[in-house]
């Protein structure tokens, strides 16, 4: 037997982990697969979560990368990273039944960015390439949209009309880091016009909002998240920018003993795609091997329920 850690504290972020838009997707695969059985066709990975995606693989879930992989006539669920209108009108002409999960919160910024391109304007959308939200939103208007992914970027984007510049942003980044983009694209289209509300969505924002709350009386951060999950990516980017170690968790067993060598004090974190069960093993595990007091620290509430999705045979 090795001598146990000493004793240490944990900072539980909150909010932390699934929001109301990974629920309601998670929610829709579980009940077609209650209602009709698999195999069930899902677009991507319902939520960025290997834990989430493999239950339910064992439930009958088949994820498949696209549609060919889809059988004519099958129902299909979309992601809720949301799906670009080419994607859309390929699944109606092969007659699939077609589930959305797309978030409510991505379904906004596309119509944003159906409304901004249909004014005349270049719609400039601060994003990471190649994630799989963007691609959706990117869609919308593919001959009118630019993607800008840092403040170099800025730089060189070109706009047909510099009066005429809209902005629109993924739901998952970080806040401080859009905030420095969309600033340096003001300073170089000063008639730029942006969404109504900040794209950035409510459960981002919190996470974010409450791991700065505990990231500087930490030593060591932990964030419970995939390494494709944007929103729990910048969670670890925004603790090491504040100074803090920090390492993306995909659950307990992930975690390594000599991480926590001289810490007194653990932040403890996960992204809105990480289920919560996975933060309670990580909180076993750090007792496990040592004597540890947990505070959760919150910073907000959240009470955004969305509407569950219908489809046919739907038992509620
Ligand atoms: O991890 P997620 O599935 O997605 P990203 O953070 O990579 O966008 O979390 C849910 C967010 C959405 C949409
Ligand atoms: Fe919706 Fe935000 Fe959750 Fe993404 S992270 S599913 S945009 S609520």
């Amino acid at each position: 037997m090795t001598d146990p850690d000493p004793p240490r504290r944990i900072l539980l972020a909150a909010p932390r982990s699934f929001c109301a838009g990974v629920e309601r997707a998670i929610d829709v695969v579980r009940d077609l697969l209650a209602e009709r059985g698999g195999p069930l066709h899902v677009r991507k990975q319902i939520v960025h979560n290997a834990h989430v995606v493999a239950e339910l693989e064992a439930a009958g879930a088949v994820f498949v990368d696209e549609l060919d992989e889809v059988p004519d006539g099958a129902t299909v669920v979309f992601s809720a990273h949301g799906v670009s209108p080419a994607v859309r009108e390929a699944a109606e002409d092969r007659g699939m039944e077609v589930v959305d999960a797309t978030c409510p919160l991505v379904a906004k910024v596309h119509v944003e960015a159906r409304r901004f391109a249909a004014r005349g304007d270049t719609v400039v959308l601060v994003g990471h390439a190649g994630h799989e939200e963007v691609e959706g939103t990117l869609g919308e208007a593919p001959g009118s949209t630019v993607l800008v992914e840092s403040v170099e970027d800025v730089a060189t984007v070109r706009v047909a009309d510099p009066e005429r510049v809209s902005y629109l942003t993924q739901t998952t980044l970080s806040v401080h880091e859009t905030a420095e983009i969309v600033a340096a694209l003001r300073a170089r289209f000063p008639a730029l016009r942006g969404p109504a509300g900040a794209d950035i969505c409510y459960a981002t924002t919190n996470r974010q909002d409450a791991l700065a709350a505990i990231a500087d009386d930490a030593d060591l951060v932990l964030v419970v998240g995939s390494a494709n999950s944007s929103n729990s990516v910048r969670l670890v980017e925004l603790a090491r920018r504040a100074g803090t170690p920090a390492h993306l968790v995909e659950d307990a067993s992930a975690i390594e003993q000599a991480w926590l060598e001289g810490v007194g004090v653990v932040g403890l974190t996960a992204g809105a795609s990480a289920p919560p069960g996975l933060v309670d093993a990580v909180v076993r595990s750090l007792r496990a091997r040592g004597e540890i007091t947990v505070r959760e620290v919150r910073v907000a509430r959240e009470t955004v329920r969305f509407q569950p999705i219908r489809f046919a045979g739907a038992a509620r």
